[in-house]
């Protein structure tokens, strides 16, 4: 048991008014939080057929009041439904009915948030799973505009054509806006054998009572198409061939993220696919359409994805170590399934053939892994693995627990530290984690002088940094310095973008050699750990951090 308290530096970052007082009392706790929820949706709120199943979900600021709200996608390949919006009360607590319901439904997937349109308002990418009758070339993707602090009730952008699970936004081409990377196919190779679940009560979900692989005009799983990005056209997407960056290889992913995996300062972008696909991305352009490299091992389709520059923020020797967090899921087909970390000790596994690498960990337990994240939650300056499967091991019953791993600067453990309580199993699809009440809130100062170590042979420039700690809960102020113009304060949605949790700002305009960034943010090292609930009959559940917990 660990009882280290320190607090989180990074390189080059200044924290200031940080506070320690969950580390008095030396009491003995693992992790602060209770095993059980401190609060759950109401799973049959008005207006959604049947009960709720919960898939995507983001804590992000809808209604523009700086508190993070939840936004939920449902239905995922069983009923037709709803996304949904719960507002923050502005003390860290929600309705256990949804403030926002979407005047559509659809077998959504997961979703992202973020400024997509530059306007100061998060909007709302959602993945659409299969059609309404489960076809797969009717799936897609769709975006919720804000229109000043409410989501448009139906989507302005559409484009079906191939099913996604997953999406997620960054700038992949560093223009300073938000472009959004779609996960496509269907790996689900068999009849499914537990599609049907029934809710305990009231049970009406009117369910499209169709197998997917029985449908006559579906192809045979695995469904394998090109993976995408929407590129983001001032503001908005289209759908014509010039604005879609496509793979060159069809293959199925069910989660994907961005992330500058080689530390060049370009965004890359990383399919949860068999094997996992890194893209690479190039400063003014679009990624090259092969990846610079893939995992050697191919557990078979991912099902969450994460990636940290570290997981060893400890100040007394923090590493800059990029590392992705993979979580796959062998009820969709080969392979065992689990949690695997894929660390980059050193550049030349991107930068020479073969560009392959096996993980540096797995976990001792395969299954059907789902949502995957890394935060500090011991405050150690390590980051941790929150994780699920979506059965015990070894058992194929839909009974699954939130699932930690304790870090400690390079590797996990075998097994999990830590679970939540068996009495409150779920079949958990996506986890967000923020300070929800903003009562930990403390300020932090990235610095840095821009020079081009790290930099590509023909590279003359950077557009993304990443300022902090895993989970960033506000980006305050962006300055930037030039030998022309000293210092200038940029404008978020105009000079530079971010999306919200996520730790890296990224520039309209490339930093060059010599220029100087500073950036004041906002962190919390008291995250509260929200997940979505696929059971029909459970709501979306909350753990609070708890300082006196003793689990
Ligand atoms: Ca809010
Ligand atoms: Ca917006
Ligand atoms: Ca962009
Ligand atoms: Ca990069």
């Amino acid at each position: 048991m660990r009882t280290i308290c320190s607090r989180l530096l990074f390189a080059l970052v200044i924290l200031t008014a940080l506070p320690s007082a969950s580390c008095s009392g030396g009491k003995q706790t693992l992790l602060p939080y209770s095993t059980t929820p401190s609060f759950s949706t109401d799973p049959f709120f008005p207006g959604q057929e049947g009960g709720d199943f919960g898939t995507g979900l983001a804590l992000a600021d809808i209604n523009g009041d700086g508190f993070k709200d939840m936004v939920v996608s449902s239905g995922n390949d069983k009923a037709l439904q709803h996304v949904t919006v719960y507002l923050n009360r502005q003390d860290g607590t929600f309705p256990e009915n949804p403030d926002w319901i979407s005047g559509d439904t659809d077998h959504h997937g997961t979703l992202a948030v973020g400024d997509i349109n530059g306007d100061g308002f998060n909007d709302v990418a959602v993945s659409v799973f299969l059609g309404k009758g489960l076809e797969y070339e009717k799936g897609g993707i769709k975006v919720y505009y804000n229109q000043r602090g409410t989501l448009n009730p139906l989507p302005s952008f559409t484009d079906t054509g191939y099913p996604s699970f997953g999406c997620a936004l960054g700038d992949i081409d560093g223009d300073g806006d938000l472009d959004l990377a779609v996960a496509c196919g269907e790996p689900i190779p068999e009849v499914e054998s537990f599609a049907t679940q029934e809710c305990s009560r009231k049970a009406k979900t009117k369910r499209t009572n169709v197998k997917k692989s029985s449908r006559t005009d579906n192809p045979q799983p695995p469904f394998k198409v090109q993976n995408r990005i929407y590129i983001n056209q001032s503001g908005s997407y289209s759908a014509q061939p010039d604005s879609v960056w496509l793979t060159e290889d069809s293959f199925v992913s069910m989660a994907v993220t961005f992330g500058d995996v080689n530390t060049d300062g370009l965004m890359d972008v990383i399919f949860d696919s068999a094997p996992v696909r890194l893209y690479l991305g190039r400063l003014g352009t679009t990624p090259a359409i092969t990846p610079g490299w893939t995992s050697e091992d191919q557990n078979y389709y991912g099902n969450g994805i994460d990636y940290a520059p570290s997981i060893h923020l400890a100040p007394s020797q923090p590493d800059t170590v990029p590392t992705i967090a993979a979580s796959s899921n062998c009820y969709m087909g080969k392979g065992r399934g689990g949690f695997s970390l894929y660390r980059f000790l050193a550049p030349f596994v991107i930068q020479y053939e073969p560009r392959t690498s096996w993980p540096t960990w797995s976990s001792k337990y395969g299954g059907w892994g789902s949502a995957i994240r890394m935060a500090d939650l011991n405050k150690d300056g390590n980051l941790d693995l929150i994780t699920h499967r979506w059965n015990p091991p070894g058992r194929n019953e839909l009974a699954g627990t939130l699932l930690v791993y304790l870090g400690n600067g390079s590797t996990y453990p075998d097994t999990w530290d830590w679970s939540s309580s068996d009495q409150y199993t779920s079949i958990i699809e996506a986890i967000d984690l923020a300070d929800l009440d903003k009562k930990a809130l403390a300020q932090g100062i990235y610095e840095t002088n821009i020079d081009d170590s790290k930099w590509g042979e023909e590279q003359d420039g950077q557009s993304v940094f990443y300022v902090g700690p895993q989970i960033i809960e506000e980006i305050s102020m962006v300055k930037r310095w030039s030998q022309a113009s000293g210092w200038v304060q940029l404008q978020a949605g105009k000079d530079y973008t971010f999306v919200p949790g996520r730790s890296w700002v990224s520039f309209a305009a490339p930093l060059r050699r010599g220029n100087k960034v500073q950036i004041v943010f906002m962190v919390s090292p008291e995250l509260d750990i929200v997940y979505t609930n696929w059971n029909c009959d459970k709501g979306n559940f909350i753990y609070n951090y708890q300082p006196n917990a003793t689990h």
